[in-house]
């Protein structure tokens, strides 16, 4: 058998960034990778599935895996986000529970904090948007927060400034496993670039509507076409559930698609570092939620 001696002292394992919505996983997701993979808004319910971004930190290898918000589900495609990211928090070697620091402690964060415990997973209590607040202002709070349960560690950083975030690694990367690394030193994410302008497209649109209308929405690439000039071709369909609704995201003479078509391709002509010629497609599929396809396309199980 052949042993390759630089692997031996090497570590390597799935780190799960949980927590509530908002709390900042997807923004601290993209600071440790070095490069936005994942969508980011200022909206609750921004990340719908699991994303992995993967970073080198000396002789580690630490495949972060962001995850959807978990917080008390209704529907279905609620609940195969929270699914979704349990399923993360429980394959993983390390968890990172992120609590927005500025809030105060409710519900949903107890009940996160419950089930990480009953896990019995390394749970680094991560405390983020720091420059937010005053640091005084943190005691309390951390205490409070160790008081929900066993917590191997607990840090303060701001996944926004990068405040904490060599800590954060150094932590992470003692409780790490020994082992090989799982990809290639410069592999970064697992997401297709189909899926990515997908979801670009969807942080405009998350970012351009309000109440509803985000959450009423999915966005898929249909088409992708290379085209001779250097220049690629893409097509995106954003289906919503009503008529009414289709309305409001055309706008008037076609507005509220300009706007957000054109701010997705202007990031899309940047990540692919070429012309983009991107149509927006609106169509009403009133049951897309229950559509198994759908969640698929998401990389969501469907769940009954
Ligand atoms: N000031 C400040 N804002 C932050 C920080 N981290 C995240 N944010 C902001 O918090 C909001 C939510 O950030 P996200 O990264 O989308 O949060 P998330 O936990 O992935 O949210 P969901 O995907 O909805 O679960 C965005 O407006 C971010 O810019 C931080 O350290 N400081
Ligand atoms: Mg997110």
């Amino acid at each position: 058998m052949n042993v390759d001696l630089n692997q031996l002292d090497k570590r390597c394992g799935f780190v799960a960034l949980v927590g509530a919505p908002n709390a900042g996983k997807s923004t601290l997701l993209n600071s440790l990778v070095g490069s936005k993979i994942a969508i980011v808004t200022h909206k609750v319910q921004t990340t719908r599935s699991r994303l992995i971004g993967v970073a080198v930190y000396g002789d580690n290898q630490m495949v972060f895996v962001d995850t959807p918000g978990i917080f008390a589900p209704k529907k279905r495609l609620e609940r195969a986000m929270v699914a979704a990211a349990w399923e993360g928090a429980n394959d993983a070697d390390v968890v990172v529970f992120m609590v927005d620091a500025t809030l105060r402690i409710d519900d949903s964060t107890r009940a996160i904090a419950e089930g990480l415990n009953k896990s019995g997973k390394k749970t680094v209590l991560v405390l983020n948007k720091i420059d937010l607040i005053k640091r005084d202002s943190l005691l309390a709070k951390t205490k409070e927060l160790n008081e929900l349960g066993e917590f191997n560690e607990t840090l303060m950083i701001s996944a926004k400034t990068g405040n904490g975030l060599d800590d954060l690694q150094d932590k992470i990367a003692e409780f790490l496993p020994k082992s090989p690394w799982l990809y290639p030193e410069d592999h970064l994410t697992d997401i297709t670039e189909r899926m990515l302008a997908a979801e670009i497209t969807r942080e405009k649109f998350f970012m351009r509507f309000h109440e509803e209308l985000p959450y009423a929405a999915t966005i898929e690439t249909e088409r992708w076409k290379e085209l001779k000039d250097g220049s690629v071709r893409i097509e995106q369909v954003i289906y919503v559930e009503r008529d009414s609704q289709k309305k409001i995201v055309i706008g008037k003479g076609g507005r509220g698609l300009k706007v957000i078509g054109k701010m997705a391709r202007e990031e899309l002509e940047e990540l692919l570092d070429r012309k983009v010629h991107l149509f927006l497609f609106v169509k009403v599929r009133k049951d897309w939620s229950d559509d198994k396809e759908r969640y698929r396309n998401m990389g969501l199980d469907w769940i009954k």
